[in-house]
Protein backbone atom coordinates (compact mmCIF):
# COMPACT_ATOMS: atom_id res chain seq x y z
CA UNK A 1 0.00 0.00 0.00
CA UNK A 2 1.41 3.21 -0.90
CA UNK A 3 1.22 6.61 1.57
CA UNK A 4 0.22 9.86 -0.41
CA UNK A 5 0.71 12.86 1.19
CA UNK A 6 -1.84 15.51 0.90
CA UNK A 7 -2.49 18.90 2.18
CA UNK A 8 -5.81 17.61 2.64
CA UNK A 9 -5.03 15.01 4.86
CA UNK A 10 -2.09 16.73 6.72
CA UNK A 11 -4.98 19.29 7.75
CA UNK A 12 -7.00 17.18 8.64
CA UNK A 13 -4.57 15.05 11.22
CA UNK A 14 -3.68 18.53 12.40
CA UNK A 15 -7.27 19.43 13.57
CA UNK A 16 -7.57 15.91 15.25
CA UNK A 17 -4.35 16.27 17.45
CA UNK A 18 -5.41 19.96 18.20
CA UNK A 19 -8.61 18.01 19.65
CA UNK A 20 -7.10 15.63 21.60
CA UNK A 21 -3.79 17.33 22.86
CA UNK A 22 -5.42 18.68 26.30
CA UNK A 23 -6.29 15.71 27.31
CA UNK A 24 -2.49 14.78 26.84
CA UNK A 25 0.32 14.65 29.38
CA UNK A 26 3.17 14.01 27.40
CA UNK A 27 3.85 12.53 23.80
CA UNK A 28 5.83 9.76 23.36
CA UNK A 29 7.83 10.67 19.93
CA UNK A 30 8.47 7.20 17.90
CA UNK A 31 11.04 8.21 15.35
CA UNK A 32 13.26 5.19 12.78
CA UNK A 33 16.94 5.47 15.13
CA UNK A 34 18.53 4.88 11.58
CA UNK A 35 17.11 8.03 10.38
CA UNK A 36 16.15 10.35 13.33
CA UNK A 37 15.81 13.31 11.30
CA UNK A 38 13.88 12.54 8.83
CA UNK A 39 11.57 9.97 10.26
CA UNK A 40 10.65 13.01 12.95
CA UNK A 41 7.33 14.56 11.82
CA UNK A 42 8.45 18.35 11.41
CA UNK A 43 4.61 19.49 12.99
CA UNK A 44 4.82 17.54 16.63
CA UNK A 45 7.07 20.08 18.43
CA UNK A 46 4.30 23.08 17.78
CA UNK A 47 1.63 20.42 18.00
CA UNK A 48 2.30 19.54 21.31
CA UNK A 49 3.35 22.93 22.66
CA UNK A 50 4.57 22.64 26.40
CA UNK A 51 3.86 19.38 26.76
CA UNK A 52 7.23 17.21 27.35
CA UNK A 53 8.32 14.60 25.11
CA UNK A 54 10.11 11.47 25.28
CA UNK A 55 11.95 10.59 21.53
CA UNK A 56 12.00 6.81 21.59
CA UNK A 57 14.87 6.03 18.77
CA UNK A 58 12.82 2.74 17.82
CA UNK A 59 14.75 0.04 15.80
CA UNK A 60 18.32 0.83 17.37
CA UNK A 61 19.01 -3.25 16.45
CA UNK A 62 19.88 -2.09 13.15
CA UNK A 63 21.44 1.72 13.54
CA UNK A 64 24.56 2.01 14.47
CA UNK A 65 25.07 2.06 18.06
CA UNK A 66 27.95 4.79 18.00
CA UNK A 67 25.92 6.96 16.09
CA UNK A 68 22.36 6.10 18.01
CA UNK A 69 25.01 7.83 21.35
CA UNK A 70 25.38 10.79 19.54
CA UNK A 71 21.60 11.47 18.95
CA UNK A 72 20.63 10.34 22.36
CA UNK A 73 22.99 13.05 23.76
CA UNK A 74 21.44 15.87 20.68
CA UNK A 75 17.64 15.11 21.34
CA UNK A 76 18.45 15.06 25.45
CA UNK A 77 19.45 18.79 24.84
CA UNK A 78 16.12 19.88 24.06
CA UNK A 79 14.40 21.65 26.17
CA UNK A 80 11.59 19.28 27.56
CA UNK A 81 12.65 16.34 25.87
CA UNK A 82 14.25 13.10 26.87
CA UNK A 83 15.20 10.12 24.54
CA UNK A 84 15.56 6.71 25.16
CA UNK A 85 16.68 3.89 22.13
CA UNK A 86 14.85 1.07 22.23
CA UNK A 87 14.33 -2.19 20.10
CA UNK A 88 10.79 -2.91 20.69
CA UNK A 89 10.49 -6.04 18.86
CA UNK A 90 12.97 -7.52 22.08
CA UNK A 91 10.86 -8.41 25.05
CA UNK A 92 11.24 -6.73 28.14
CA UNK A 93 12.73 -3.70 27.01
CA UNK A 94 10.08 -1.29 26.25
CA UNK A 95 9.24 -1.13 30.25
CA UNK A 96 12.02 1.39 30.44
CA UNK A 97 9.29 3.78 29.27
CA UNK A 98 7.03 3.44 32.13
CA UNK A 99 9.49 4.91 34.72
CA UNK A 100 10.31 7.66 32.41
CA UNK A 101 6.97 8.74 31.94
CA UNK A 102 6.23 9.22 35.70
CA UNK A 103 9.41 11.03 35.74
CA UNK A 104 8.71 13.56 33.46
CA UNK A 105 5.25 14.13 34.50
CA UNK A 106 5.94 14.28 38.55
CA UNK A 107 2.76 16.53 39.66
CA UNK A 108 0.53 14.48 38.27
CA UNK A 109 2.13 11.32 39.95
CA UNK A 110 2.75 13.06 43.17
CA UNK A 111 -1.36 13.72 42.59
CA UNK A 112 -2.44 10.30 42.12
CA UNK A 113 -3.27 11.14 38.51
CA UNK A 114 -2.94 8.93 35.82
CA UNK A 115 0.02 10.05 33.30
CA UNK A 116 -1.77 10.23 30.00
CA UNK A 117 0.38 9.94 27.15
CA UNK A 118 0.15 9.70 22.99
CA UNK A 119 2.29 8.16 20.83
CA UNK A 120 3.28 9.73 17.99
CA UNK A 121 5.27 9.12 14.82
CA UNK A 122 5.40 8.79 11.02
CA UNK A 123 4.25 5.50 9.50
CA UNK A 124 6.21 2.08 9.87
CA UNK A 125 8.28 3.17 12.98
CA UNK A 126 7.00 0.80 15.19
CA UNK A 127 4.13 2.55 16.69
CA UNK A 128 2.02 -0.39 17.27
CA UNK A 129 5.14 -2.58 17.85
CA UNK A 130 5.28 -0.77 21.30
CA UNK A 131 2.13 -0.15 22.53
CA UNK A 132 0.93 -4.03 22.31
CA UNK A 133 4.83 -4.52 24.07
CA UNK A 134 3.68 -2.54 26.74
CA UNK A 135 0.23 -3.55 26.66
CA UNK A 136 1.34 -7.06 27.14
CA UNK A 137 -0.56 -8.46 24.57
CA UNK A 138 -2.05 -7.29 20.64
CA UNK A 139 -4.12 -4.89 20.95
CA UNK A 140 -2.57 -2.59 18.00
CA UNK A 141 -2.19 -4.50 14.31
CA UNK A 142 1.41 -4.51 13.22
CA UNK A 143 2.84 -4.95 9.42
CA UNK A 144 5.60 -3.97 7.77
CA UNK A 145 3.55 -1.76 5.28
CA UNK A 146 3.13 1.42 5.97
CA UNK A 147 0.04 3.21 7.62
CA UNK A 148 -1.05 0.12 8.69
CA UNK A 149 -2.94 1.48 11.85
CA UNK A 150 -6.51 3.53 11.01
CA UNK A 151 -8.19 3.40 14.39
CA UNK A 152 -7.23 5.47 17.20
CA UNK A 153 -6.94 2.93 20.34
CA UNK A 154 -6.66 3.99 24.14
CA UNK A 155 -5.70 1.87 27.18
CA UNK A 156 -4.75 1.73 30.43
CA UNK A 157 -1.19 0.04 31.48
CA UNK A 158 -2.64 -0.07 34.90
CA UNK A 159 0.25 1.01 37.16
CA UNK A 160 -1.11 4.91 36.45
CA UNK A 161 -0.21 5.19 32.52
CA UNK A 162 -2.66 5.50 29.73
CA UNK A 163 -1.99 5.52 25.90
CA UNK A 164 -3.36 6.59 23.22
CA UNK A 165 -2.73 6.32 19.36
CA UNK A 166 -2.45 8.74 17.15
CA UNK A 167 -5.68 10.60 15.84
CA UNK A 168 -4.75 10.11 11.85
CA UNK A 169 -1.43 9.83 9.83
CA UNK A 170 1.52 11.55 10.87
CA UNK A 171 3.81 12.30 7.23
CA UNK A 172 7.44 12.48 7.56
CA UNK A 173 9.68 15.65 6.77
CA UNK A 174 9.48 16.08 3.35
CA UNK A 175 11.35 19.49 2.52
CA UNK A 176 14.58 17.66 0.81
CA UNK A 177 14.85 15.09 -1.98
CA UNK A 178 17.37 13.37 0.07
CA UNK A 179 15.11 13.19 3.34
CA UNK A 180 12.65 10.99 0.87
CA UNK A 181 15.68 8.66 -0.44
CA UNK A 182 16.24 7.99 3.19
CA UNK A 183 13.24 7.49 4.20
CA UNK A 184 12.78 5.11 1.16
CA UNK A 185 15.73 3.00 1.90
CA UNK A 186 14.20 2.41 5.79
CA UNK A 187 11.15 1.24 3.66
CA UNK A 188 9.14 4.01 5.95
CA UNK A 189 7.73 5.60 2.39
CA UNK A 190 6.81 3.44 -0.77
CA UNK A 191 6.97 6.79 -3.02
CA UNK A 192 6.32 5.67 -7.20
CA UNK A 193 8.17 8.80 -7.64
CA UNK A 194 11.31 6.73 -6.88
CA UNK A 195 11.99 3.54 -8.44
CA UNK A 196 13.67 0.61 -6.22
CA UNK A 197 17.19 0.95 -8.73
CA UNK A 198 17.31 4.28 -7.50
CA UNK A 199 17.29 3.62 -3.80
CA UNK A 200 19.61 1.00 -4.08
CA UNK A 201 22.03 3.32 -5.90
CA UNK A 202 21.17 6.00 -3.07
CA UNK A 203 22.02 3.59 -0.57
CA UNK A 204 25.05 2.05 -2.31
CA UNK A 205 26.97 5.13 -2.36
CA UNK A 206 25.93 6.28 1.20
CA UNK A 207 27.56 3.02 2.50
CA UNK A 208 30.51 2.89 -0.04
CA UNK A 209 31.24 6.39 1.78
CA UNK A 210 30.13 5.68 5.42
CA UNK A 211 30.46 1.52 5.92
CA UNK A 212 32.67 0.65 3.23
CA UNK A 213 33.92 -2.50 5.50
CA UNK A 214 30.75 -3.73 6.24
CA UNK A 215 30.00 -3.66 2.43
CA UNK A 216 33.28 -5.66 1.55
CA UNK A 217 32.81 -8.43 4.65
CA UNK A 218 29.26 -8.97 3.53
CA UNK A 219 30.01 -9.11 -0.26
CA UNK A 220 32.96 -10.94 0.34
CA UNK A 221 34.53 -7.86 -2.34
CA UNK A 222 38.25 -8.18 -2.83
CA UNK A 223 38.23 -4.27 -3.84
CA UNK A 224 36.17 -1.55 -3.48
CA UNK A 225 33.79 -0.86 -6.21
CA UNK A 226 34.33 3.11 -7.17
CA UNK A 227 30.56 3.74 -7.49
CA UNK A 228 27.29 2.07 -6.87
CA UNK A 229 26.23 1.04 -10.11
CA UNK A 230 29.79 -0.62 -9.96
CA UNK A 231 28.79 -2.18 -6.40
CA UNK A 232 25.25 -3.52 -7.51
CA UNK A 233 26.96 -5.44 -10.74
CA UNK A 234 29.40 -6.66 -8.21
CA UNK A 235 26.63 -8.37 -5.65
CA UNK A 236 25.05 -9.51 -9.03
CA UNK A 237 27.54 -11.34 -10.04
CA UNK A 238 28.65 -13.22 -6.47
CA UNK A 239 24.99 -13.68 -6.19
CA UNK A 240 24.11 -15.35 -9.47
CA UNK A 241 21.77 -12.96 -10.47
CA UNK A 242 21.41 -13.78 -14.35
CA UNK A 243 18.49 -13.61 -16.68
CA UNK A 244 17.99 -15.97 -19.60
CA UNK A 245 21.19 -15.61 -21.87
CA UNK A 246 23.62 -14.87 -18.67
CA UNK A 247 22.43 -10.86 -18.39
CA UNK A 248 22.65 -9.97 -15.14
CA UNK A 249 19.40 -9.03 -13.12
CA UNK A 250 20.07 -5.74 -11.68
CA UNK A 251 16.86 -5.33 -10.36
CA UNK A 252 17.37 -8.66 -8.71
CA UNK A 253 21.01 -7.57 -7.00
CA UNK A 254 19.24 -4.35 -5.77
CA UNK A 255 16.81 -6.05 -4.22
CA UNK A 256 19.11 -8.23 -2.45
CA UNK A 257 21.10 -5.00 -1.17
CA UNK A 258 18.29 -3.17 -0.13
CA UNK A 259 16.30 -5.99 1.30
CA UNK A 260 19.48 -6.84 3.21
CA UNK A 261 20.37 -3.81 4.20
CA UNK A 262 17.10 -3.39 6.09
CA UNK A 263 17.37 -6.89 7.91
CA UNK A 264 19.97 -5.80 9.18
CA UNK A 265 22.45 -7.92 7.42
CA UNK A 266 25.32 -5.68 7.13
CA UNK A 267 25.49 -4.87 10.71
CA UNK A 268 24.25 -1.58 12.50
CA UNK A 269 23.78 0.95 9.84
CA UNK A 270 22.38 4.77 10.66
CA UNK A 271 22.10 7.32 7.49
CA UNK A 272 21.98 10.04 9.21
CA UNK A 273 24.13 11.85 12.06
CA UNK A 274 23.55 14.92 14.09
CA UNK A 275 26.88 16.24 12.64
CA UNK A 276 25.35 16.10 9.08
CA UNK A 277 22.13 18.65 10.09
CA UNK A 278 23.93 21.04 12.15
CA UNK A 279 25.84 21.69 9.00
CA UNK A 280 23.22 22.03 6.88
CA UNK A 281 21.08 24.16 8.85
CA UNK A 282 24.57 26.29 9.49
CA UNK A 283 24.05 26.36 5.23
CA UNK A 284 20.69 26.91 5.43
CA UNK A 285 20.88 30.00 7.65
CA UNK A 286 24.17 31.55 5.71
CA UNK A 287 22.24 31.17 1.97
CA UNK A 288 19.46 32.98 3.72
CA UNK A 289 21.46 36.26 5.17
CA UNK A 290 23.04 36.02 1.77
CA UNK A 291 19.80 36.26 0.51
CA UNK A 292 18.90 39.05 2.77
CA UNK A 293 21.71 41.20 2.56
CA UNK A 294 21.19 41.10 -1.65
CA UNK A 295 18.09 42.56 -0.77
N1 LIG B 1 14.15 -4.62 13.46
C1 LIG B 1 13.12 -4.07 14.09
N2 LIG B 1 11.90 -4.04 13.52
C2 LIG B 1 10.90 -3.44 14.19
C3 LIG B 1 11.08 -2.85 15.48
N3 LIG B 1 9.89 -2.33 15.88
C4 LIG B 1 9.02 -2.57 14.89
N4 LIG B 1 9.60 -3.24 13.88
C5 LIG B 1 8.98 -3.69 12.61
O1 LIG B 1 8.59 -2.54 11.85
C6 LIG B 1 7.38 -2.79 11.14
C7 LIG B 1 6.35 -1.71 11.45
O2 LIG B 1 5.94 -1.81 12.81
P1 LIG B 1 4.52 -1.24 13.31
O3 LIG B 1 4.51 -1.41 14.80
O4 LIG B 1 3.40 -1.82 12.52
O5 LIG B 1 4.70 0.30 12.94
P2 LIG B 1 3.64 1.52 13.09
O6 LIG B 1 4.43 2.71 13.44
O7 LIG B 1 2.53 1.13 13.99
O8 LIG B 1 3.14 1.64 11.58
P3 LIG B 1 1.74 2.30 11.06
O9 LIG B 1 0.62 1.67 11.80
O10 LIG B 1 1.79 1.97 9.62
O11 LIG B 1 1.84 3.78 11.28
C8 LIG B 1 6.93 -4.19 11.54
O12 LIG B 1 7.37 -5.11 10.56
C9 LIG B 1 7.67 -4.43 12.84
O13 LIG B 1 7.91 -5.80 13.12
C10 LIG B 1 12.39 -2.92 16.08
O14 LIG B 1 12.66 -2.44 17.18
N5 LIG B 1 13.36 -3.52 15.32
MG1 LIG C 1 0.50 1.06 13.68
Amino acid sequence: MAVTWYPGHMHKAQKLIKEVMPQVDLVIEVMDARIPFSSENPVVKELRGPRPCLKVLNKSDLADPAVTAEWLQYFSQQKDVRAIALTTTRKGETRKILGLCREMVPLRVQRGEPVRTMVMGIPNVGKSTLINALAGRAIAKVGDEPAVTKQQQRISLGNGIVLSDTPGILWPRMEDQNSGHRLAVTGAIKNAAITFEDIAVYAGEFLLQHYPQALMTRYKLNELPAEATELIEGIGRKRGCLRPGGVLDLHKAAEILLKELRAGKLGGISLETPAIFAALAKEREESESTLSSED
